[in-house]
């Protein structure tokens, strides 16, 4: 008897283990949320390099050229405090770390605008880095400057 029930958990635990990655994967119970990192410095600029990661997660290295369009995507937390993507820049001997995000509404904290579209872009140019922002009132996108690189 008790050998049957040890057995029917383990065939259980096989059947959902694949089933509960698939459901993270699609974020059915929380939003999923995208984070762009854009190279547009000047070509022939000395190379970007970029290192984000999280508590969980470390992307290690990115060399994008100019242009290149570093990205990826995640799936909100149902229960505990919003996740945290943090980068590190380097670029012509300078060099910058932050938050790239910390907040489900607005990307970073302190926002004028919250991001409704759970798409966070972020460009790399030679005077610093802008946050992509929706202006609700005009309709309209734009690139503000959030820092710079000193
Ligand atoms: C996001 O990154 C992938 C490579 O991981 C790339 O193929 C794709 O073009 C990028 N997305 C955009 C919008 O550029
Ligand atoms: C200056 C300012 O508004 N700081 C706030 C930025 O956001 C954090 C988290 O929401 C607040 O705790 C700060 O007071």
């Amino acid at each position: 008897m008790a050998i049957s029930f040890v057995h029917i958990f383990f065939l259980l635990l096989l059947l959902l283990t694949p089933l509960h990655l698939s459901l993270a994967k699609k974020c059915i119970f929380t939003e999923k949320y995208e984070v762009h990192i854009i190279n547009k410095l000047p070509p022939n600029s000395p190379q970007l390099k970029v290192h984000c990661a999280s508590k969980d997660n470390d992307f290690g290295m990115h060399y994008p050229i100019t242009n290149e369009d570093f990205n990826w995507s995640f799936c909100g937390l149902l229960f505990s405090e919003t996740t945290l993507y943090f980068c590190h820049f380097w670029w012509n001997s300078k060099d910058k770390a932050f938050d790239v995000f910390n907040d489900k509404d607005y990307c970073v904290h302190n926002q004028t605008f919250p991001n409704h579209l759970k798409y966070c872009k972020w460009e790399v140019r030679s005077d610093g880095f802008y946050l992509e922002q929706y202006n609700s009132d005009t309709k309209q996108y734009f690139m503000s400057h959030y820092m710079g690189w000193s």
